[in-house]
């Protein structure tokens, strides 16, 4: 394992994302890899840390003074053992290799838990969606579009959103394929209703998380009913999280954005949530909007400076971090777990730190991993992939349904693994387990390709 880890470092050593991603997922799976000398013999792992295929391009586009850009663009098609490459795109000025191949890297496992042939991709942009009129994002969405539109297909390669990319980009993003491909098929997921969509998909992050962890919660006989919960982010994720977690009697007392948090102690009740829903989704403005609309609320601005972030150290009992990588370390995980918290959920991807999670698992309380947990988006992108191939379209009761089912299967899945390797009850392990044998026995049977 250090070799093959020494050897990931040595090839790209500024791929610290990367090497996080890979490093947690080595040490879970060690115990496999001894078990199995054909996994070894056949480099399965060292396969895998090895995208198949990484595109990078140009994406030039005039802005509203017509002063041209120029972007960069990435597709990472990390694995496709058991489907075509599925996966989401960021547009986050953060966006590069290290970035995109720790998403990647990662959505090879979590498509596998789903149950769903689905194979593991990533792509996006460092181009900043903040402050841009709807004419820029489709001028810079059909530009992206331009040159992804020849890697891409619905048996080849499925992008979906991601931090960044949601309803508005998905529809110029598809326009352009169709225009250039001259064909309507399920190349993207995320679409609007009308045109190929399907129910629940915007809402199945989200859920699927609060149903993950009502599954956990069940194990040691309690329900998210009057828990007090943290929930980070503002996006689409913390707010579909919000709206299940309502709808399961918790509440709700934060949320935020890269400028800062905010704390309603009385709970953030539906006719709140749907001020954030319109605040963040169509006049796309910040939380601090929040608070003056709110006054009992307190806006805290982010400090970069400081060695932890304040929205975790409020008394809770659940713990959504849903806005993006490494917004929980060592010092929030111990504020965390000395206020009470008995349950933190991941719906963003990989928002812990490896010093974090050894905080929480030494501590005994419930940590679902994000590549479980978050699992639901994806699962329904699946979904509507099945719904455009047989050309129909689910009730809103079906799509919800098939998730909550594939919610409890992956949760089971999570607790059956870590325990056939000795580890009752550690879900990081079981998730990294049960994905990795999945797509390493589909390598296994494929060959050397
Ligand atoms: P959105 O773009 O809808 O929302 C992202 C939220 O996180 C915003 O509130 C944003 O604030 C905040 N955020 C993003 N980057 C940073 C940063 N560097 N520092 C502080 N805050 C930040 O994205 P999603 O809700 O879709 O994604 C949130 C997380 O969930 C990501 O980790 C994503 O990978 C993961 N995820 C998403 C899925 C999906 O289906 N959409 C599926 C599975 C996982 P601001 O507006 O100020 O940037
Ligand atoms: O991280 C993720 O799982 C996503 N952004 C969703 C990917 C998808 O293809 O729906």
């Amino acid at each position: 394992m250090a070799e093959i880890m020494e050897w990931v470092k040595n090839r790209d050593p500024e791929q610290r994302e990367f090497h996080q991603a890979v490093g947690e997922v080595l040490l879970s799976v060690q115990p496999v890899l001894e078990q199995n000398p054909q996994y070894r013999h056949l480099k399965v792992m060292e396969r895998l840390v090895e995208p198949e295929r990484v595109i990078l391009f140009r994406v030039p586009w005039v802005d509203d003074r017509g002063n041209v850009q120029i972007n960069r663009g990435f597709r990472i098609q990390m694995n496709s053992a058991i489907g075509p490459y599925k996966g989401g795109l960021r547009f986050h000025p953060s966006v590069n290799l290290s970035i995109l191949k720790f998403l990647a890297f990662e959505q090879v496992f979590k498509n596998a838990l789903t149950t769903l042939p689905m194979g593991g991709g990533k792509g996006g942009s460092d181009f900043d969606p903040k402050g841009k009129s709807d004419q820029e994002m489709m001028r810079f969405c059909h530009n992206f579009m331009l040159e992804l539109f020849r890697h891409i297909g619905p048996h080849c390669d499925v992008p979906a959103g991601d931090i960044g990319v949601g309803g508005r980009e998905i529809g110029f993003l598809f326009g352009m394929y169709k225009k250039l491909r001259n064909e309507f098929t399920g190349v993207l997921t995320g679409k609007s209703l009308n045109w190929g969509g399907s129910l629940i998909r915007p809402e199945a992050t989200g859920y699927g998380c609060v149903y993950f962890a009502s599954e956990m919660l069940a194990t040691r006989g309690q329900t998210l009913e009057g828990k007090v919960c943290l929930v980070s982010g503002s996006g689409n994720v913390a707010q579909y999280t919000v709206e299940k977690i309502l709808d399961l009697g918790g509440k709700v007392v934060t949320l935020s954005d890269s400028s800062g948090y905010i704390f309603d102690e009385a709970g953030i009740d539906r006719a709140k949530l749907a001020f954030v829903k319109d605040l963040k989704n169509v006049r796309r403005g910040r939380m601090k909007d929040y608070a003056d609309r709110y006054p009992d609320a307190v806006h805290t601005p982010a400090d970069p400076t400081r060695d932890h972030n304040p929205l975790w150290t409020h008394r809770a009992d659940c713990a959504f971090p849903s806005a993006t990588q490494n917004e929980i370390n060592a010092v929030d995980a111990g504020n965390l777990v000395s206020n009470g918290v008995v349950l933190v959920a991941e719906g963003a991807n990989m928002p812990t730190t490896p010093e974090g999670i050894d905080v929480f698992l030494d501590s005994g309380i419930l940590y679902g991993p994000s590549k479980a947990v978050n699992a639901g988006g994806v699962a329904v992108s699946g979904l509507e992939m099945t719904q455009n191939s047989m050309r129909l379209n689910w009730t809103r009761e079906e799509v919800d349904g098939r998730l909550r089912t594939i919610m409890k299967s992956i949760h089971r899945a999570c607790l059956d693994a870590a325990e056939r390797y000795g580890k009752p009850g550690n879900y990081m392990i079981g998730a990294n387990i049960s994905g990795f044998v999945k797509v390493a026995e589909a390598m296994v049977d494929q060959g050397i390709v």
